[in-house]
């Protein structure tokens, strides 16, 4: 199948036009039909770079880790795209607001750009955004996708389709959120980072993710990795990425990844079924006669839901 030559929209993009980028972020942020143009467009130019997730509560230095991280690709001459899914986060553009993180002096770097996420309501929905965004800064040409979220519900949940490496931050003296997480945080996590060490009790902690990690599953034969850092007292970044980086080669080695994005793929598209399958149903439910009375007698006691959904679902149903 030969390709149609590309839109001069996603031809700027991949030349690196970098207000391109951000109107098609907008574009796929707001679910304008152009975003959806573009990301078809440029979905072959996708699926080859690392997108790194960092997860965990919020202020344990997600956001200085990724500056820190930034800084340390930027001196390998690698180019790095970061989206914050945390409102606590304010990157916007290049630049940063707030004192936290200082990245204005590198807002002139055409090798980072950052973007925070508005959230959408839906989890969901913010998850296939933060998915799609990446994919827009990898067919923009940068090297690695830094995500941010924080560590709590959905959104970290979400992240595990999202990146190809998921790193948990946490920090010493977490010990009960350790515990009561642990679970969950062992199935989302290929590294640990143990942050804020040069606070006491880093050492404890991360003794004691490392006994929890070698009692934990490692079923496709990656054990989460543990890594102690500091940003304040920069140390253990070079460590963090280094971490980073043996879990992606270990994924380019595994037969079991293959799988597992075949698996992840296969997710996404029923989840986008189910949406507009939904949002359809939903319109009809409103405006077509016939399942209107259907909704009616379900009102009305004579029918139950599961029933009418099964109507609804029958091939060849009229709606009655
Ligand atoms: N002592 C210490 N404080 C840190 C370290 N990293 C971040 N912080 C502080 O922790 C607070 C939250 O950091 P931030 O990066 O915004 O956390 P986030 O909410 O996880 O993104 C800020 O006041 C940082 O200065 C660290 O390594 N050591
Ligand atoms: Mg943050």
């Amino acid at each position: 199948m030969s390709r149609p030559r590309p839109s001069t929209a996603a031809a700027a993009i991949v030349r690196g036009d970098r207000r391109a980028l951000a109107k098609a972020i907008t574009a796929v942020e707001s679910g304008a039909p152009a975003g959806d143009a573009l990301l078809r467009e440029l979905y072959p130019r996708t699926g080859r770079i690392p997108i790194v997730g960092l997860t965990g509560p919020l202020g344990v230095g997600k956001s200085s880790l990724i500056n820190l991280l930034v800084a340390h690709l930027r001196s390998n001459g690698r180019s790095v795209g970061v989206v914050a899914v945390d409102p606590s986060s304010p990157f916007s553009g290049g630049s940063v607001l707030g004192d936290r993180i200082r990245l204005d002096r590198r807002a002139d770097d055409p090798g980072i750009f950052f973007r925070s996420m508005a959230s959408r309501g839906a989890s969901g929905g913010l998850a296939d955004a933060t998915r799609d965004v990446a994919r827009l800064l990898e067919a923009a040409g940068f090297d690695v996708v830094l995500v941010e979220t924080v560590g709590s519900g959905q959104v970290d949940v979400a992240i595990r389709g999202v990146a190809t490496t998921r790193v948990v931050v946490l920090v010493p003296h977490l010990g009960d959120e350790v515990q009561t997480l642990k679970a969950g945080l062992f199935e989302i996590a290929d590294v640990f980072c143990v942050n804020k060490s040069d606070l006491p009790g880093a050492e404890t902690a991360e003794r004691d993710l490392a006994e929890l990690a070698s009692l934990g599953p490692a079923p496709d034969g990656w054990r989460a990795r543990i890594v102690r850092t500091s940003t304040t007292a920069p140390s253990g970044i070079p460590q963090l990425w280094s971490a980073i980086e043996a879990h992606e080669a270990f994924l380019a080695a595994s037969p079991a990844h293959a799988a597992e994005r075949r698996r992840r793929l296969e997710e996404e598209i029923v989840g986008r079924v189910r949406e507009e399958v939904a949002r359809r149903l939903a319109e009809r439910l409103e405006t077509d006669p016939a399942l209107r009375r259907l909704v009616d007698r379900v009102l009305a006691r004579e029918l139950d839901p599961r029933t009418a959904a099964e109507r609804l679902v029958a091939p060849g149903h009229r709606g009655r």
